[in-house]
């Protein structure tokens, strides 16, 4: 990925406040960054695609590094393409946009500068935001969540990326991305298939992992908050990976851990709790608190507990109780016994505590995370993990495998497209500080 070649918009601004006990400041406002995998990249001096669909062009990209260095990667137009805009603190995401080419979803990240994303350190601190999830079915997933990608996207250490941060590169996640086109500056060309299912998407030989915390994957019908460690360098930092490593062919015995330690309050046994006309009514904004304690009340501290409270209409809503037979505790945030217990009764993998746990997951945010929202249908598994019974041929009676109302044939991103191509989400006001500081309402 080499320098562009046409200026177009590289950016969106969307304001973020700090706060502090004495109240919040809208810092210089911020700008978000859209993902380089969504981005046309063609060769460096002519428009000849590089990639189209699902596919690499093969007589430019004879490799990896060949084929970075003879593609640039472009500039965005956010609403018309992609249908992202932002307007003051808010920032939409729309699902399927019909400009030149249809484009399906979107992923952006926060950024510091025009060539550095924002590092935040939830440790100690919380973090805030309000959402409206009325426009997301079954299927689709407005996500909010921290991965400890390289701040300057890995231009500084990875010689073959020219594009850096400003045009979203150095993308990685707990299910170490393999559909990502460029990986440590090189091309992910080497064994690069078409994706089954996804006309615009396919896999290399390469993914590429980090620690994630997903503070909010969600749609109107179910929501869930889940840390996902890694054992990559530096605690959790971007790493590439391959065959095995990646989690593929046996899912639990990669370096990341791809399912996580989840909290989805109707998987844990309320039912009433989360959804429209429900307890928090998805048919309204809300406002979205996470906490991250620590076992010394520093940002030095290790990470003990992820709590969770809502506001809705001015009221706080403390998160829900876990409530299934067997159960040690009425859990109501992530501790680590949290998860043995629930990994224990739901029958589950242990690939959270293999890969470090809670304290793992603490130490990989102490390195900084950047912050990415994001739309997304799923071709893996329709998102059925998150709003459906899952997995579908268990008893649905079991504790752990119900997680929503929606269907077991729900989700199909076909259908969802064809469906519903109007679904957006909405994420605004974004506050960070001092626990207790970001929040208020009455009990
Ligand atoms: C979920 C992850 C989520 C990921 C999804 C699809 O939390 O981030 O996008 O998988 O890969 C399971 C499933 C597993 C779920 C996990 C939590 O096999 O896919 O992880 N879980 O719902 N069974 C029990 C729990």
């Amino acid at each position: 990925s080499s320098p562009m070649l046409n200026l177009a918009l590289v950016s969106l601004s969307l304001a973020v406040a700090e706060c502090t006990r004495s109240g919040c400041t809208t810092q210089s406002a911020g700008a978000v960054s859209l993902d380089s995998n969504w981005r046309w990249t063609h060769v460096t001096g002519n428009y000849t695609n590089c990639y189209t669909g699902s596919a690499w062009n093969s007589s430019i990209c004879t490799d990896g590094p060949t084929c970075a260095s003879r593609c640039a990667l472009e500039g965005a137009n956010y609403q018309s393409t992609y249908g992202i805009t932002t307007s003051g603190n808010a920032l939409t995401l729309k699902f399927v946009t019909r400009g030149e080419n249809t484009n399906i979803g979107s992923r952006v990240y926060l950024m510091e500068s025009e060539s550095k994303y924002k590092m935040f350190n939830v440790l100690n601190k919380e973090f805030t935001f309000d959402v409206d999830v009325s426009k997301l079915p079954c299927g689709l997933n407005g996500a909010l969540y921290f991965v400890q990608m390289d701040q300057d996207g890995g231009m500084s250490r990875y010689s073959g990326n020219k594009a850096g941060a400003k045009y979203g590169t150095g993308y990685c996640d707990s299910q170490c991305a393999r559909d990502i086109k460029y990986i440590n500056g090189e091309g992910n060309v080497q064994g690069w298939n078409a994706s089954p299912s996804d006309p615009n998407a396919g896999t290399g030989g390469y993914g590429t992992c980090c620690g994630e915390m997903d503070i909010w994957e969600a749609n109107s019908i179910s929501t869930a908050y889940t840390p996902h460690p890694c054992r990559t360098q530096n605690d959790g930092g971007q790493q590439r990976c391959s065959g095995q490593e990646c989690g593929t062919p046996i899912r639990h015995d990669g370096i990341c851990d791809p399912d996580g330690c989840d909290f989805n309050s109707y998987r844990m046994g309320h039912r009433e709790y989360y959804g429209p006309g429900k307890f928090v009514d998805t048919n309204k904004k809300m406002t979205v608190v996470t906490q991250f304690l620590t076992d010394n009340n520093s940002t030095t501290g290790t990470l003990v507990e992820i709590r969770r409270i809502y506001v809705q209409d001015g009221k706080v809503i403390p998160n829900s109780k876990v409530n299934f037979p067997g159960l040690l505790e009425p859990f109501d945030s992530i501790t680590e016994k949290f998860c043995d217990d629930t990994k224990r009764s739901f029958e589950d993998a242990t690939s959270f505590q293999k890969q470090g746990g809670l304290a793992h997951m603490g130490r990989s945010l102490a390195k900084g995370h950047v912050l990415v929202l994001s739309i997304w249908d799923d071709h893996g598994a329709n998102m059925l993990w998150l709003d459906s019974s899952y997995p579908t041929n268990a008893n649905p009676n079991k504790p752990g495998i119900a997680r929503g109302t929606c269907a077991t044939d729900s989700g199909k991103p076909e259908d969802v497209q064809q469906n519903h191509p109007d679904a957006q989400v909405v994420f605004s006001n974004i506050k960070f500080g001092d626990i207790g500081s970001t929040y208020s309402g009455t009990l």
